[in-house]
């Protein structure tokens, strides 16, 4: 295996394009990825200020360092979801990349700042804990960038991703979600603009970007994963990439540019009936947001299931 490029031995292949890269090739392969990414969406405005939330995980350190690179500034937005030892440990990796990139990391504490945690609310609710976690996450990540200053939040999700939470919403013919699922989710009033730069980048890439460049990431994947919908997506979406690798890129980019469109109509009306949250402000369709609803549920039950 010899590097596309220069010809030296290739430590890492990408079968999607039928290619093999040295060491220094590979990185710059995802630097340009990411590049590419931003301008086809016109995700990110140079001198902007970028928040990345950051999980502890390849993909988020890997794009914090990423958009640095690439000249962007960009600090990091770690919420603590309160998931044992795994929520403990990755906090260490995301103070150790703000330290290793001497940038910024905006702390939010979901027990401490919110008064409940992730498998505390998923008991509250009788949900699975992934329902509670994806909407504290994107709930609290605007409202750090509002409330900081920060013109965009820029999360870590990768070409995996994207197409295994596309195919449940084909599989559900979700309109509404697959009207928002875009690599760039417009701003708002209320809302700050939402960009995907990774969407070019499989997992497996966004790893090995990690390991060439010795950053340090939380291995393990969240405990409460399992079960969760995604991981099937994802190994069926693994056997369809084995037998004809480029399907997942040509099912993410083929509906980004030829199936948005046709779904971004029920997005928006829904985005246009919304109003002010009673209790935090946040736009909701109705008179209390979700989120609130969600933390008032779990409070609750924290205090009644606490031994006096
Ligand atoms: S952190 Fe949260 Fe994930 Fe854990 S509880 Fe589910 S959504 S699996 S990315
Ligand atoms: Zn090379
Ligand atoms: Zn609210």
């Amino acid at each position: 295996m010899k590097c596309r490029v220069c010809r030296a031995p290739a430590v890492v292949d990408v079968r999607r394009h039928n290619a093999a890269f040295c060491r220094d090739h590979f990185l710059r392969h995802c630097e340009e990825q990411v590049r590419r990414a931003i301008d086809a969406h016109g995700m990110l405005v140079e001198g902007e200020r970028v928040l990345v939330a950051v999980s502890g995980g390849k993909d988020s350190l890997a794009l914090w360092d990423l958009l640095l690179r690439l000249g962007y500034e960009a600090d990091g937005l770690y919420l603590g979801l309160g998931i044992g030892d795994y929520s403990d440990e990755s906090t260490e990796y995301a103070r150790a990349q703000a330290r290793a990139l001497d940038r910024t990391l905006v702390e939010v504490d979901l027990a401490r700042d919110y008064g409940y945690d992730i498998p505390g609310a998923a008991a509250a609710t009788r949900r699975a804990p992934c329902g509670a976690c994806g909407l504290s996450k994107r709930h609290l990540f605007n409202a750090a960038a509002l409330e900081h200053g920060y013109d965009v939040v820029a999360t870590g999700h990768n070409l995996d991703d994207e197409a295994a939470v596309l195919l449940g919403n084909v599989l559900r013919w979700d309109t509404s979600y697959l009207g928002r699922q875009h690599p760039v989710l417009p701003a708002a009033p209320g809302f700050v603009r939402k960009v995907k730069p990774l969407v070019r980048l499989g997992e497996r890439e966004t790893a090995a970007y990690c390991v060439l460049r010795r950053i340090e990431y939380q291995v393990e994947e969240c405990p409460m994963a399992a079960g969760n919908r995604h991981l099937g997506y994802k190994e069926v979406l693994n056997t369809l990439e084995d037998r004809s690798p480029g399907t997942k890129a040509a099912f993410v980019f083929g509906f980004v540019e030829r199936g948005h469109a046709r779904f971004a109509a029920d997005t928006h009306d829904e985005r246009d009936a919304l109003r002010p949250c009673s209790v935090c402000g946040a736009p909701t369709p109705g008179d209390v947001c979700a989120f609130c609803r969600l933390r008032e549920q779990a409070a609750t039950a924290v205090t009644v299931s606490s031994p006096r």
